[in-house]
């Protein structure tokens, strides 16, 4: 019988502590369930103007950010920026998509946003054609679309609220001026031109600035022209292919400062001339701090500047949507020049990228 009793005792206190795990299991599912709703897709839903004023739980606004790629200096700048400026602590919570230099992964990137019903969708596009249906889904969704850098091409002007970026027209036509005058005793002119990502506003601006030049200078003309896709390495690899087949450069024109940087590593690798000290007269966009360094070395003759600092940009973009407020639908960046023969370390010290 005391046996008996002792086994009956033994079952219940194991049928308790197994009803205790069991409890204790709820409550931590019960706990985790509300957590996650929490910060879950709803609350992102809450629009971020409310949030702040009703000190709701989740005051963070959402940003999903589709990122092109790491493909130079004033990439990383960029992504620098948008990193330095929407931090927690300022009440931000940015969801960055590296593409890789691809397209459709900046596509994929936008959808999940969309998914995710971020507060805003904020992207560099690598192209400029091809964004229509991504972006009539986050249309649809109710999502503002903040394009920066490069621009899209689309036939409705509803699928973005705004965008922010350079002039690359204006900034072709600055260096195409600087060679018409630094040149201007020159009957020819023999060019090498290095594009950045063919499809890429940066890339087109550029070019068509170069193609008006040579249009209306009969002296000029173009030797080689090819797409090294904004990276050092490929500037490097073209233009040691340039180098076999031609003797006589007289300026390269390089889309973005790290392609001149592979170009310049393939011009001392063959022992060629370039720079102020003569032979090859080396024009390059984006000024980024290693550019100026180039240039005031006088390995770069001609920099066009071309500003990446695009975060505080999108973020006063924001605050004005937040506050009701319409942002102007193009804001074009105001950007310098410098050339070999007069830049200063002034010049360079006061470079933030
Ligand atoms: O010039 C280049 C980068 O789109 C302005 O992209 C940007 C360009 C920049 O990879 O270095």
């Amino acid at each position: 019988m005391n046996c008996q009793i002792s086994q009956i005792l033994k079952i219940k206190a194991s049928v308790r502590i197994k009803f205790r795990a069991l409890t204790a299991f709820i409550l931590c599912a019960l706990a985790l369930s509300i957590l996650a709703s929490c910060g879950g897709a709803d609350a992102k839903k809450i629009p971020a103007a409310a949030l702040e004023s009703a000190g709701s739980v989740e005051k963070l606004i959402v940003i999903g950010f589709s990122q092109v790629g790491a493909e130079s200096d004033w990439r990383l700048a960029n992504t620098k920026s948008m990193r330095e400026t929407f931090t927690e602590s300022k009440g931000y919570r940015m969801i960055l998509r590296d593409a890789q230099q691809k397209q459709e992964n900046q596509i994929a990137a936008i959808q999940e946003f969309v998914a995710q019903k971020v507060d805003f969708i904020v992207f560099a596009p690598r192209c400029e054609e091809g964004w229509d249906d991504a972006l009539k889904e986050a249309k649809a969704a109710g999502i503002p679309v903040i394009i920066v850098d490069r621009m899209i091409k689309t036939a409705d002007e509803s699928l973005f609220t705004c965008w922010v970026g350079s002039d690359f027209r204006g900034e072709g036509d600055t260096a195409v001026a600087w060679m018409e005058s630094a040149f201007k005793d020159k009957d020819s002119l023999k060019i090498v031109h290095l594009q950045g990502s063919l499809g890429s506003s940066a890339q087109i601006g550029r070019t068509l600035g170069l193609q008006a030049g040579v249009d209306r200078n009969p002296g000029w003309e173009l030797l080689y022209q090819a797409s090294g896709d904004f990276t050092q390495v490929k500037g490097k690899e073209i233009m040691e292919y340039v180098l076999k087949q031609h003797n006589q450069i007289d300026v390269l024109y390089c889309e973005n400062d790290n392609m001149a940087f592979g170009a310049i590593e393939a011009m001392d690798v063959a022992g060629k001339l370039y720079g102020v000290k003569g032979g090859v007269a080396v024009v390059s966009f984006d000024a980024t701090r290693g550019g100026l360094e180039a240039t005031i070395l006088g390995k770069i003759n001609f920099n066009v500047e071309c500003n990446p600092l695009h975060g505080p940009r999108v973020e006063a973009i924001i605050k004005q949507l937040i506050n009701g407020e319409t942002p102007d639908k193009l804001a074009y960046v105001e950007e310098a020049s410098f050339d070999a023969l007069t830049i200063t370390q002034a010049d360079i010290d006061a470079r933030l990228y």
